[in-house]
């Protein structure tokens, strides 16, 4: 059994999208969290231990972090073919990638989003380090792991999409949103990411 605990429109929309591209059975338990504009509050079913979303329990194993959630879903369905198993060629990429996200990317958006990398040469350059390298993959291949969509592109996708309008104009990056975003998995995504499921009265 698995169940998602996500709160609408946040960090835990990518797995909802993820779990669409993987196709299996899941719950989604949506969530109250605390918003960054003083809306919401902790939601005491959540299990996650900083009460934050995404948080994915698969029977009695709780795996909470964006990253490691896409990591442990991928792993567990490899026939989706959306990671890249251990001990595969790609596996060092795939890891890399996902981590990348989390610890690089992801900051430097923030950084971008805050202006942080205003008046910080450094801070600067860890944003530009960021935008190069994907513009230098996406050169490579129509995704990030090259001729193959990965659950890297979930995670990238929805990140840029949020971000899109902090990140300098770029036909290579317009064409990537719109290739990943565009699939079915995402439309299915959208339309229960803020919507729980009417649930039919039993007479
Ligand atoms: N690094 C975490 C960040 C999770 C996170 O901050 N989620 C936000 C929603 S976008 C949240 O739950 N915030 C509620 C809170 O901070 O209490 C991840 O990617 O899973």
């Amino acid at each position: 059994m698995l169940t998602l605990f996500h709160a609408p429109w946040s960090r835990s929309s990518r797995l909802v999208w993820l779990l669409e591209e993987i196709g299996v059975s899941y719950d989604i338990c949506y969530c109250d969290i605390a918003r960054m504009d003083g809306s919401g509050a902790r939601d005491p079913r959540n299990p996650h231990p900083d009460g934050k979303v995404p948080a994915l329990l698969h029977d009695d194993v709780l795996v909470t972090e964006s990253a490691a959630v896409a990591l442990y879903l991928t792993d567990l369905f490899p026939q989706a073919a959306l990671g890249a198993p251990v001990g595969s060629p790609e596996r060092g990429a795939y890891l890399t990638w996902l981590t990348w996200v989390a610890g690089e990317m992801e900051p430097a958006f923030w950084a971008r989003i805050s202006g942080a990398t205003e008046g910080d040469a450094k801070v600067r350059a860890r944003y530009d380090a960021v935008i190069a390298r994907l513009l230098g993959a996406l050169e490579r291949g129509p995704y990030l792991m090259g001729q193959r969509f990965t659950a890297v592109d979930v995670m990238v996708g929805s990140s840029l999409a949020w971000a899109r309008d902090f990140c300098p104009p770029s036909p290579a990056l317009d064409d990537y949103l719109d290739r990943v975003l565009d699939r079915p998995a995402n439309t299915t995504a959208t339309a229960k990411d803020g919507t729980p499921p009417v649930v039919a009265e039993v007479a």
